[in-house]
């Protein structure tokens, strides 16, 4: 029989009010400095030092999660060895989507991106940062515990990371090579571990474009209603 953790609750740390004003002002600055992330597929080989990728990933690692579970790993390649692995299983993988397993609508869907199964970027950016998922993981207390509410904690993580490493100044590209399972393989993640995410981060290539379609953000009144 396990026995469960004690509820100790401690006064509200950090908080501070704003005056509104001021609470304006950094609502206001938050999305000026948001919108100008752009997902980049074109990379700079560009050395990153390490300490900023850290600071970023212990800012993810702050976001909210089921039960305080924290089921997340990142595994962040730097290896070029490791980084053509990566780029030869998620290659095969895209060359079946392109040729035909995404199908007509899906394909349609991306025209405007002008993607293709060609990922150089996966070889030229210095840092791919694999992004796991956990159905089980070891809690702070060492104990093998059961995660809840995996994908919702892990995407909430990293869009903090994505935020965090714009704010630092580095370029993302959130790739998604479907399946993922070979990312397992080379980053030694045992079977509970399922890959969300190959989020590939570094300085973006001196000519690095965007496609104009990317640009495009729904307004306010079709994303929200308040009711
Ligand atoms: N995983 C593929 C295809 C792809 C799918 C979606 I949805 C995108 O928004 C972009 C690409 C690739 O990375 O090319």
């Amino acid at each position: 029989m396990s026995t469960a953790l004690d509820y100790v609750p401690v006064p509200l740390p950090h908080y501070a009010e704003l005056p509104v004003e001021e609470m304006r002002r950094r609502a206001h600055d938050f999305y000026a400095g948001i919108r100008t992330r752009h997902t980049v597929r074109d990379f700079s080989p560009r050395p990153v030092p390490r300490d900023i990728i850290e600071q970023c990933l212990l800012a993810a690692g702050t976001a909210p999660s089921g039960a305080n579970h924290q089921p997340w790993h990142f595994s962040v390649i730097v290896d070029p060895t490791i980084k053509r692995r990566v780029r030869e299983g998620a290659e095969a993988e895209e060359r079946a989507f392109y040729e035909g397993r995404a199908g007509q609508e899906w394909l349609h869907a991306l025209q405007p991106l002008g993607t293709d199964a060609n990922k150089a970027f996966l070889e030229t950016a210095p840092y791919l940062i694999c992004i796991f998922g956990s159905r089980k993981s070891r809690g702070m207390g060492g104990k093998l515990l059961k995660n809840y509410y995996v994908p919702e904690s892990v995407g909430i993580a990293t869009g903090f990371l994505i935020a965090a490493l714009h704010r630092a100044g580095l370029a993302t590209l959130t790739h998604t090579p479907a399946p993922m399972g070979f990312l397992n393989e080379i980053c030694g993640r045992p079977e509970n571990d399922k890959p969300y995410i190959l989020l590939v981060t570094g300085y973006p290539a001196p000519d690095a474009t965007i496609p104009a379609y990317a640009m495009q953000k729904k307004p306010i009144e079709e994303i929200a209603t308040f009711l």
